[in-house]
């Protein structure tokens, strides 16, 4: 295992403009002293730390600074600033024959990872998470540009001069959610609608999570070159993880979680279709004993092949 995995390059984005929570800033460090680094070499995967992507710190700035031409949406001018610098990171990390894995921050950093992957290749991806972050600037209930933060990248939405974070070479075709169980009143429209293949709790509980993650996978892989992994820690259920900012009772197991990403792995041993991956939206601030970090630590190096024999 791990053979057919490439050099893992490590992003930390501590930025945390699109949550409502402060401590998601924390996240690429926790996630790093929850031991990362030891638990892609158990997994057989080289990696190298590039460090964070420099974040000014949200109290210096004005949320309202560069408002969207209608609705809300906080911090915009910031998170562009964030997400185009990652974008470029992340396409770079690509072009030198590496694997990225940007460690977020809030759900919002996925607009930069997404972009940057999708810069010269056709991208599907799949979305663990209990939110559907298809709000746009209209229907957002809160402004935080984290539940936004697929519509964004699918150019959903009048975000202003939001252009930059519309990916065109992700196909609605090719995206699908895997773990549903919180979506805002407006925001169910937009996913009903949509052309995603939208997977809920629902569907893991009647059909398990392989046989689910195996579709998603389906979804995502065909007729593009390869896929991006979003993992929302607010996916897992916050017994398993409850250093999230918005955590919602009745998601997958520890277990469960882990099978899935080792689906996902399984699928890149043979056909080496994962691209990049975000781990987003740990705060150890909400956390016992750096709990959820260690755990995101865990998945990741699931995702790029630890077996337990
Ligand atoms: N996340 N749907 C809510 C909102 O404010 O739009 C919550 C979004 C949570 C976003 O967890 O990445
Ligand atoms: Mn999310
Ligand atoms: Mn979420
Ligand atoms: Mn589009």
């Amino acid at each position: 295992n791990g053979e057919t995995m490439a050099t893992v390059r490590i992003i930390g984005t501590p930025m945390d403009y699109g949550a409502n929570r402060r401590g998601v800033d924390m996240g690429p460090s926790a996630i790093r002293y929850g031991g990362l680094a030891d638990e892609l070499e158990r997994a057989g995967v080289e990696s190298v730390d590039a460090g964070d992507l420099f974040v000014p710190r949200a109290e210096e700035r004005d949320p309202d600074a560069t408002p969207p031409s209608e609705g809300n949406a906080k911090f915009l001018r910031e998170i562009e600033d964030v997400c185009s610098r990652l974008a470029d990171e992340v396409a770079g990390t690509i072009d030198d024959g590496l694997f990225p894995l940007v460690l977020g921050g809030d759900h919002s950093v996925a607009i930069g990872s997404m972009n940057g992957s999708a810069r010269d290749a056709t991208l599907g991806a799949i979305w663990f998470d209990a939110h559907a972050d298809l709000n746009t600037p209209r229907t957002s209930p809160s402004g935080n540009v984290h539940g936004m933060a697929l519509a964004a990248v699918l150019g959903r939405g009048v975000f202003g001069d939001f252009e930059w974070a519309h990916a065109p070479a992700v196909r609605e075709s090719s995206v699908a959610y895997v773990g549903l169980r919180s979506i805002d009143d407006r925001e169910r429209a937009l996913v009903r609608d949509s052309e995603m293949t939208a997977f809920t709790m629902s569907d893991i509980d009647e059909r398990g999570i392989t046989a689910v993650v195996e579709d998603a996978l389906e979804v995502a892989t065909t007729g593009t070159d390869g896929i991006h992994v979003s993992l929302d820690l607010d996916w897992l259920d916050p017994n398993a993880a409850p250093g999230v900012g918005t955590p919602v009772r009745g998601g997958v197991t520890y277990r469960e979680a882990h099978s899935a990403l080792e689906t996902v792995s399984k699928r890149h041993d043979r056909d080496n279709v994962v691209r990049s991956m975000d781990v987003v939206e740990v705060n150890p601030i909400l956390d016992e004993a750096n709990e959820t970090a260690g755990l995101a630590a865990e998945l990741a190096s699931s995702a790029f092949g630890k077996r337990i024999l």
